[in-house]
């Protein structure tokens, strides 16, 4: 009997961690004629805690990553680096980084958007096609997963 709980009891825990309170809305990859692509989508965490999203891997790509673009304000001639500036109005794109990890805030959302914190699906094993759909892996702390059904579209 105190087995069986036992059981219950880890099953519950399992269960608990693999959702974490982490949910994923509006999945979609842009459909591209070049071999390396975008994801965006939008990390609702619905926990107490933060949650950290490390990597990321697809069928569809040899190659997973997350990345941050970045920003530089042409009238700023120190060239400073505005990446987390929420005010991105009159800023050039300058480029892409890869990223480490992303952090979905305590009862906070992140989202994943053109211009922004984005997934890089690099070296794609087929050509994309409109409306397809495509699993992503979240891998996040813990050693934990979350698997994410995206929709293949123009924009
Ligand atoms: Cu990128």
């Amino acid at each position: 009997m105190l087995i069986r709980f036992g059981v219950i009891l880890l099953l519950l825990g399992w269960a608990f961690a693999q959702g974490q309170g982490l949910r994923v809305e509006n999945a979609w990859v842009r459909l591209v004629p070049n071999q390396t692509t975008a994801a965006y989508m939008v990390l609702v965490n619905t926990g107490a805690r933060p949650v950290r999203v490390l990597g990321v891997s697809s069928p569809i790509a040899a190659r997973g990553e997350l990345h941050q673009t970045q920003f530089v304000d042409p009238n700023d001639h120190l060239g400073m680096d505005h990446r987390h500036s929420p005010e991105m109005k009159g800023l050039e794109v300058t480029g892409m980084r890869p990223v480490k990890e992303l952090v979905v805030p305590a009862r906070g959302r992140l989202e994943l958007k053109p211009r922004g914190t984005h997934i890089m699906l690099i070296d794609l094993r087929q050509p994309l096609r409109q409306g397809q759909r495509v699993r992503l892996v979240l891998r996040l702390e813990g050693g934990r997963t979350l698997s994410v059904d995206a929709v293949v579209r123009a924009q």
